[in-house]
């Protein structure tokens, strides 16, 4: 597909096709698969031949995987429920443990199979980094986002000088219903679009204070957890927060999507992409802590906004980690990224879903559902949240690194 294949290699050069291919102010319709929102399909990941592939491992090992998780512990272990000191402000402990990670659902091919990690004790934010935290970081040290920053002409060699503009990806849904084999009818890349302007540059953050920031690429979100002295979480965990404890339940608070018809989550509600009802309250985002937290105390760990983690995608990390047999300690991700709906596009983890997922499209705000993202593309339903180690294992790690 000739707009697909604008996408298959980084940021810059999707952009350079995409500045000499459409018009100025709305000039880049991304695919599905950069926003961690691919549609429905057997195999959750398209019809790509990798799906099947991962399909068919599935099935070859079921026989397996139930006898493990038939003998395993009816809920996670944690060998250390106290903090090991004060919580630094608005972070929780996250006991070390061991748990199940992955999935059952059927959509999610790249979520299985379940298999044991075992991770150390760490802090992480209760909420997702809000506008007020990133203001106050922009305040300390002036810094410019990727969406902010006037695309450069070298990168962009193709590209006429007018089209040499900021900006970032904003949802923008069609007034009807549409098929959802292609999600750039509701994708548009739109000049003046930053965290200050999420919609675009008429729009702003007045009374948004207490709502996530979006609008966020990876190195805005490494570049801000330099400052706070914290880091992104791995993929790991992430889930094991989000779980809260529970042990493979197909969301973060239980078995139910809205228990006692309870919305548990900002996600969306109604007919995609078209008709948001919002009946969970929110038709975009929603301050942080509107909903109940998990087990751990953590909001927002499904819907609102997906968060990034420091993991590379690939779709067969979960099925390599299973075929190694040991429980795996403190895991970081694939050493590199392979997305086989945009091969040549490195991809980091995206976690948690957003206000934009639906049973009909998405769903990934499900528990262990996995999203990835370009790490320079930022997007209006794209945040992050931060986790850091404690004092002991920092120490600890630096005697160790001395010796
Ligand atoms: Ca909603």
């Amino acid at each position: 597909m000739v707009i697909n294949s604008i996408f298959v290699r980084g940021r810059s050069e999707r952009l350079s096709a995409l500045f000499s291919a459409l018009p100025l102010l709305l000039f880049a319709l991304l695919p599905a698969s950069l926003f961690a929102a691919a549609p429905l399909s057997p195999m959750g990941l398209g019809a790509s031949a990798d799906g099947a592939q991962l399909a068919s491992c599935e099935d070859g090992i079921s026989q397996a995987k139930r006898h493990e998780i038939a003998k395993a512990p009816a809920r996670q272990k944690s060998s250390r429920a106290v903090s090991p000191g004060p919580a630094p402000a608005g972070m929780v402990w996250i006991p070390a443990g061991e748990f199940w990670m992955g999935s059952d659902e059927p959509k999610f091919a790249d979520a299985r199979p379940w298999h044991r990690v075992r991770l150390s004790g760490y802090w992480i934010d209760k909420a997702l980094v809000t506008n007020a935290q990133f203001a106050r970081f922009i305040s300390a040290t002036h810094y410019v986002t990727v969406a902010e920053r006037k695309p450069r002409a070298e990168d962009f060699p193709d590209a006429p000088a007018e089209n040499l503009v900021a900006g970032s990806v904003v949802f923008t849904p069609p007034m009807h219903p549409v098929p959802l084999d292609n999600s750039m009818q509701w994708w548009s890349y739109v000049k003046g679009a930053d965290w200050r302007h999420p919609r675009g540059p008429a729009s702003d953050i007045k009374g948004l204070d207490m709502h996530p920031v979006v609008h966020i690429a990876y190195e805005d979100a490494e570049a801000y957890a330099k400052w706070a002295g914290k880091r992104l979480p791995t993929e790991a965990e992430f889930e094991f927060a989000e779980r809260g404890g529970l042990d493979r339940k197909p969301y973060a608070w239980g078995s139910e999507f809205t228990p006692g018809g309870k919305y548990m989550a900002n996600t969306f509600q109604g007919h995609f992409p078209e008709k948001n009802t919002a009946a969970d309250g929110y038709v975009a985002t929603s301050p942080v802590g509107s909903y109940k937290p998990n087990g751990y105390g953590l909001y927002d760990m499904s819907g609102n906004v997906w968060e990034w983690t420091s993991d590379w995608y690939r779709p067969d990390y979960y099925q390599i980690l299973a075929n190694d047999g040991a429980v795996a300690v403190n895991p970081k991700g694939p050493a590199d990224s392979y997305d086989p709906s945009e091969p040549g596009v490195p991809k980091r983890v995206h976690r948690g879903g957003s206000f934009l997922c639906t049973d009909q499209y998405c769903s990934r705000y499900m528990a262990g559902g996995r999203g990835k993202g370009e790490p320079s593309t930022s997007t209006n339903h794209l945040g992050f949240r931060l986790v850091q180690d404690s004092v002991l294992s920092v120490a600890s790690h630096t005697v160790a690194s001395s010796k």
